[in-house]
Order: structure tokens, then sequence, then C-alpha cells
């Protein structure tokens, strides 16, 4: 299918038009809107395995190329979506390998995950739970603490309730180093206080705060990160996993699913200074949370959720916009025109005004779903002729050079171009 405009965020790949000079096909990152359209057309219920392209900096679990499990109903409510989801995934792993997943899966708000795991898909398999420290790292005498929290900062810490030596201290200091924190600090704990280089700044009261926040037994070693909240956790959490892993907290063969609800609608870009859809534009705010759409977008949340398995996202979706009043105000909200979004989107935005039904759904990420229930961390080992990190096929070689004739016929001239 080709595709006018996609809403995922990513690069599209560009087709140019041989027939319409200078117009170019944009292939499809999902076919979400295109599901959309359909529940407006009167279909109530769709499913397809869609192909998916997008250019976008490629990591273990994402290929320029995949496939996903695409669902979408009207009139649906978000149980009845995570029925769907859920039934999907039990009859795959019943008939694939034999295994029962238990359902329903857990629910977690996204706030309670940001908290507790410091990212927004959860390894569930084992507890080693983050606390926020921020208010006790702020009383402190350590100045490094003290400015963070001055400055809008915050300080989390992990208890692996284990000992470790100096120098795998020094190792799990340089693996969080690698992953953007300025730094580790440790401090260890004995019976009722605290020992380390910086257990000098915190006095009596402020370490037995400390044990006591993060329930911490004597002998173990209390790993901590301080920084804006989003490098924090995006750290925090890397390490919680490698804990995880590195203590065998947890049986590999395990599937532990959940799903994660109540996202925010829009985050705040630092880039561009102003707030822009966390997700997508398409997804319904919560009734509730609407009327901060103008005035606090922070504060809006959207009916958006993804599906986690073992720490990995695996599906995602949300209940859809399907008026235009709304859709405008999220779209103007987001920094588009009324000219812009009419171009982008009109299609969309037309079809709205036929009368549509509430609708939503998801996609699974079939390449991701098939990688997990074979035991791959990479997605490469079960699709045929992967893109390697580079975007390049090891296989044939692509991407390659066009001769010059094949570019006229599609009126391309190419700039600042080094012939290799
Ligand atoms: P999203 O962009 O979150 O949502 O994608 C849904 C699922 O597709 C998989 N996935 C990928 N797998 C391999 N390589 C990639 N580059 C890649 N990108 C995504 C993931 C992800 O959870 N239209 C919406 C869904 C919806 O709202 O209905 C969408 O595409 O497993």
């Amino acid at each position: 299918m080709l595709m006018k405009a996609t809403p995922e965020g990513a690069r599209d790949y560009l087709v140019p038009s041989r027939v319409h000079p200078g117009k170019f096909y944009a292939l499809p990152q999902s076919p979400q809107l295109y599901k959309q359209i359909l529940m407006v057309s009167g279909l109530d219920r769709y499913f397809q395995l869609a192909k998916c392209l997008r250019d976008e900096d490629l990591r273990a679990d994402r290929q320029p190329e995949f496939t996903q499990i695409d669902v979408e109903v009207s009139f649906p409510t978000q149980d009845l979506i995570f029925e769907v989801g859920e039934n999907v995934i039990k009859q795959v792993f019943k008939e694939t390998v034999g295994v029962k997943i238990k359902t329903p899966f857990k629910r977690l708000t996204y706030k309670e995950s940001m908290d507790k795991y410091g990212c927004d898909k959860p390894d569930l398999r084992f507890e080693l739970f983050l606390k926020d420290i921020t208010d006790i790292a702020a009383k402190s005498d350590f100045k490094v603490f003290q400015d963070i929290c001055k400055e809008g900062g915050i300080v989390k810490c992990i208890n692996p309730q284990k000992d470790f030596t100096r120098k795998e201290l020094d190792d799990y200091g340089d693996f969080c180093i690698k992953m953007g924190a300025r730094g580790m600090v440790w401090l260890k704990v004995t019976e009722n206080s605290l020992e380390g280089n910086i257990a000098k700044y915190f006095n009596e009261s402020l370490q037995k705060e400390i044990i006591k926040k993060t329930g911490a037994k004597p002998g173990s070693a209390l790993m901590m990160i301080a920084g804006k909240a989003k490098m924090v956790n995006d750290v925090i959490y890397r390490l919680r996993n490698k804990l995880g892993t590195d203590l065998n907290l947890y049986d590999p063969k395990e599937f532990n699913f959940c799903w994660v609800v109540d996202f925010p609608l829009f985050e705040f870009d630092e880039n561009i200074n102003d707030w822009a859809p966390a997700h997508h534009m398409f997804t319904r705010p919560k009734k509730e949370t609407q009327e901060f759409i103008e005035t606090n977008p922070g504060k809006v949340i959207a009916e958006c959720y993804d599906m986690v398995l073992n720490g990995v996202e695996l599906a995602s979706g949300s209940i859809r916009i399907h008026n235009w009043d709304l859709q405008e105000r999220v779209m103007k909200r987001a920094g588009f025109s009324k000219e812009q979004a009419q171009k982008r989107f009109g299609f969309l935005l037309e079809a709205f005004t036929y009368g549509a039904p509430p609708h939503g759904g998801f996609a699974i990420g079939f390449d991701r779903l098939v990688a997990m229930i074979l035991g791959y961390s990479d997605i490469r080992e079960v699709i045929a002729f992967p893109k390697n990190k580079s975007a390049e096929c090891p296989m044939d070689g692509c991407p390659t050079e066009v001769d010059e004739n094949q570019l006229k016929e599609l009126h391309i001239k190419l700039e600042g171009v080094k012939k290799q």
C-alpha cells in the first residue's frame, strides 16, 4: 500500500514518481490512518499482517522493513482491545511453542512504570524497584546533589540487596557513564549507617532516611544516579536491567507480559521549546483531561497503551480521536496550522466530517514477537536478509547507486553526492 502520510514520527522512505514529475510516494510507516478510514467507512473489524517501512536509526529490535499484526475495531473499550490483544498472544504461544500464557496481563500506569522501573517498558520478571531519594539528597551536604536538586533534577537509587567489590562498582559506574550519566555514586549499608566516599555528606538522620526508603539490609551497595529526570531514568533503567541479568534475578525462559497505560499525550520537546505529541496526534485524550489541551498540555493523558514483554515493547495502540473539533484542537496544540493539517491529513479530517464511529486498535511487532518466542534479543535472527546497523543489506549490497538514465526518468538530479 502506498501511503500519503503516516503518523509514527520516523522519517518516510520516499519513492519518486516517474509519471508525476517532482512528486513522491511515502512508503507506509504503518497502515494507521488507512485502518482508521476503514472504520469510518463502516467496516467494524480489521486485521492485517502489514509490512511497515521506516527510515530511523536501527537497533537490535528495529529494522527498516518489518511486519505488524495490525488490528482496529469500531466502538471499542480499552478492556475489549486488551482482551483481543491478550487472546492473540495466548493463541500464538499455545500453537507455536505450547506455552500457556496467563491472562489478563498486569496493568501499570505510565507514571507507576517510570517511578518504579525508570522506563515505559518495564521488565517485570524481577523486582529491584527504583526509589526516588531527591528529597533526602537535597538536604545532604553533597554539593553535586545539592546543585542538581536546585536545578530541578532528581536523584534515583537502586538497591541490589547485595555487596560488590570496588572493581565491580567501578565497572557499573563506567556502564552508567557509557549510557549517558556523569557518573554513578554508591553507598554501602552497614548496621544502621552508610559507608563510602560520600557518606560523610549525609548526617545520621539522613542516612537512616535513605536506609528506610530503600529498605536496604546491611551488606548492600546502594547505587545512585543524579541529574535531569530524563537522563536519570534512562540510565538507571538500563542499570536495573543489567543487574537483573548479572545477578540472575529472572528465569530467561519466563514470558512476563504487562500493559502500560495512561501515557501523556504531549511531551515537552526541548529542541523546539514547545509541546509535541508524545506518540501521535490521533490518540484520544482522556475526557477528564481534555480541558488542559490548550492551557496545560503536560497534564493531558492519552488513551494509549503498550503491551510489554520482558522489558520489550511488543505492541502499541490507542483509542483514536474520531471527531473533527477535538482533532483540530490536538493538531493546533501540536503546532499544525489548519492549512498544514488539511494539507497532510485532509483525507482523514474530511472522513471525520461524515460522522465517524469511535474506534481504536493496536499493532503487534511480528518480528519482535517471533524473536522473543524463540529466545532471541535481535530481530535480525528471524528476518531473511535483514539490514545491518548501517541500514545496508550485506547480501546484495543495497542501497546502491543507480545509472543516470534511471535518475533522468525520475526527474532526479543528485547534488553534493560524492561518487564512491
Ligand atoms: P508503533 O509505531 O508503536 O505503533 O509500532 C507498533 C509495534 O511495531 C513494532 N515496531 C518495530 N519492529 C521492528 N522494527 C521497527 N523499526 C519497529 N517499529 C515498531 C513494535 C511496536 O510496538 N500504528 C501504530 C499502532 C496503533 O496505534 O494501532 C504503530 O505503528 O513491536
